[in-house]
């Protein structure tokens, strides 16, 4: 007769995984960011209450981790916010950036990992700035069809959804004109601390920003490729040549396919598979540095069908479980044991 102790169970856990497991980022506060000014669609700020109602904060506590719910953040409509530089609702964009700056470095001083539940793109000038504020250099993993990285000068768009990483870089301060309720504001990235992951939709001139500033970029192309494993490992090799820093995941739900999350305002065809898109949350929470995860564009209006929503919505979800901890190979809370007969 067989018998099944446990110890026979961890040591196939360790023939499973061949290193310790890493510290555990359980302890999670969630900031609601209901904005759309960055961008010229409604219903991107309805995302927060669709991803709450999809039952993230239940399934994160599921999984074993402790989740504080901050709330949703309210914004105000700054009035006579004409377009400066042809940049549209500027004042109004930096308002709610400086709100959201403080929240999340509030939330990084309670020690937690940050979630910022967009709202659309441009939140991530105020997400990058308050977690810096609170813990220091950080390296930027940006997943994304687009670069976002316009300066308002060569924006074709004047949208700020696809400029916050030129607000955000050093490297790119002289090429931006001042800018009403920005001043709060201080670049806090270095260009070789960002990667940018799923790239297939760049203006010329933020493909030429991107060369200038020698960004490393894997872009669809690479994807495609070099396969997601290799891709993530050497996003982390990049990123710890110098020394290991926490990790802001700014998660764009356009980087995946139009076909899995068709409910956002700029979709672009070609993108990332759902598998690939959860493979770089479970590898990012293998490495116990992941600190902030922005989780944007996703547009409940923009769906055709009930379906086209219900879909987009639950695999943003998927990804922020993923950077929790979910496995696909499946999870079990530390102190489980089996039922006595
Ligand atoms: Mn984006």
């Amino acid at each position: 007769m067989q018998t099944f102790h446990s110890h026979d169970n961890l040591q196939f856990h360790r023939s499973l995984h061949h290193h310790p497991p890493p510290p555990l980022q359980r302890s999670v506060g969630i900031i609601g960011a209901p904005f759309s000014k960055g961008q010229v669609r409604d219903g991107v700020e309805c995302a927060p209450s669709k991803l709450r109602a999809a039952g993230l904060l239940d399934r994160l506590r599921q999984q074993g981790c402790a989740v504080k719910d901050y709330g949703n953040l309210t914004f105000e409509n700054v009035a006579l916010d004409e377009p400066v530089n042809g940049s549209k609702s500027v004042r109004t964009v930096g308002s709610a950036n400086q709100r959201l700056s403080e929240a999340v470095k509030a939330v990084k001083r309670d020690g937690h990992t940050a979630v910022i539940l967009g709202g659309d793109h441009s939140l991530a000038i105020g997400s990058i700035h308050g977690h810096t504020a609170a813990v220091g250099p950080v390296s930027v993993v940006w997943v994304d069809a687009h670069a976002d990285i316009n300066t308002p000068l060569t924006s074709n768009t004047g949208n700020i959804h696809g400029q916050p990483m030129s607000y955000l870089l050093y490297e790119l301060q002289s090429k931006l004109p001042p800018l009403p309720n920005f001043s709060w504001m201080k670049p806090c990235v270095s260009s070789r601390d960002l990667v940018y992951i799923g790239l297939r939709d760049v203006d010329p001139a933020e493909c030429y920003i991107m060369k200038l500033l020698a960004v490393k970029v894997f872009s669809m192309t690479q994807v495609d490729q070099l396969g997601m494993a290799r891709v993530m490992e050497e996003t982390c090799d990049y990123l710890w040549d110098r020394t290991k820093k926490p990790i802001h995941l700014s998660y764009d739900i356009d980087a995946i396919d139009p076909s899995i999350t068709p409910a956002t305002g700029t979709p672009a065809v070609g993108g990332l598979t759902y598998r690939e898109g959860v493979y770089i949350t479970e590898y990012l929470y293998q490495t116990g540095l992941l600190s902030a995860v922005d989780m944007v564009e996703v547009n409940p209006l923009r769906g055709r069908t009930e379906d086209d929503v219900r879909s987009t919505v639950s695999t943003a979800v998927d990804l922020l479980l993923g950077c929790f901890g979910r496995r696909r190979e499946g999870n079990h809370l530390p102190d489980y044991s089996l039922p006595e007969p």
